[in-house]
């Protein structure tokens, strides 16, 4: 049997995990957040999701799995805070069809009417390029979900058409900076002075930015240097499953 087949089953079978990877504030080194990020259990072996998302997107699949994800996003938000009395945040990524999905609003509109998750809490990941085709529709939806109190990023900062008009245009949160960048950042490198402008633009419109994949106590310690206002990647914590999940947040709390 092919992926796609098998794919079709895995939300029924319950073959889909949610690891929930920490994000660091870096001015007080609190935790604040975590990045949702699905896993498939496919018989004996794991799939990457960048092996099967593709798929799904192209086959549909995407909107029943983008459901169950934000649907568990939600249960991990109520379940942190009862542990902890705090309110997390837990950004979801929302691939380019299921942001252009007519049902898409009303889902979210539903799935917080029925979990009472303090909108808040919930971060909706967007690419550039779900954004930047179908302007117009995606400016409204954003500030229509905006309007909902959600939280709204962009994924993979610079790696898409990015256009910085969009920028002041689109109700945004948060950039999110790519690894790309990241991982040969050193002082007076080419990448330092990306995320360096990056940065600077970000917080000129407001707007926080979060460094991913940061994997060593330099580039964490030049991210800071540059301002960067918070961090995610292995040097903080992998993305993680539910008991070391929790022992994690204990740790930090
Ligand atoms: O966790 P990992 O590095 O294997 O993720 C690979 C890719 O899969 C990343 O680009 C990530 O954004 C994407 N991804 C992970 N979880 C989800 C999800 O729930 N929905 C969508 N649309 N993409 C996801
Ligand atoms: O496209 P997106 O940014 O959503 O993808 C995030 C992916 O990056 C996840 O699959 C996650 O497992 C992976 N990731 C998270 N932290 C690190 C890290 O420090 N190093 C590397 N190489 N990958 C990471
Ligand atoms: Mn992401
Ligand atoms: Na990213």
């Amino acid at each position: 049997l092919d992926l796609e087949a098998q794919l079709v089953h895995a939300v029924e079978r319950d073959e889909l995990d949610l690891h929930l990877q920490p994000q660091q504030r870096l001015d007080d080194g609190e935790l604040v957040g975590f990045e949702a990020l699905v896993r498939w259990r496919r018989g004996g072996e794991l799939v990457s999701p960048g092996e099967f998302i593709p798929i799904a997107e192209e086959s549909g699949l995407v909107i029943a799995i983008g459901e169950w994800v934000l649907e568990r996003a939600c249960a991990q938000i109520i379940a942190l805070r009862e542990m902890t009395g705090r309110d997390f945040v837990v950004a979801v990524n929302i691939s380019a069809r299921q942001f252009r999905h007519p049902g898409f609003y009303a889902t979210i509109e539903a799935l917080l009417a029925r979990t009472g998750v303090n909108p808040a809490s919930l971060e909706l990941e967007i690419t550039e390029g779900a954004v930047m085709e179908h302007t117009e529709a995606a400016v409204g939806l954003l500030h229509k979900l905006r309007a909902l109190g959600l939280k709204l990023s962009i994924d993979d900062f610079g790696t898409g058409y990015s256009s910085l008009s969009y920028l002041k245009r689109f109700p945004i949160d948060k950039l999110k900076i790519d690894q790309s960048f990241v991982r040969q950042l050193k002082p007076n490198s080419q990448d330092a002075a990306i995320v360096q402008a990056v940065i600077g633009l970000g917080h000129t419109l407001g707007i926080k930015v979060i460094a991913e994949g940061v994997e060593t106590i330099e580039q964490r310690e030049w991210l800071k240097r540059l301002a960067c206002d918070e961090i995610q990647g292995y040097f903080y914590s992998r993305p993680l499953a539910e008991p070391q999940l929790f022992a994690f947040v204990i740790r930090q709390c």
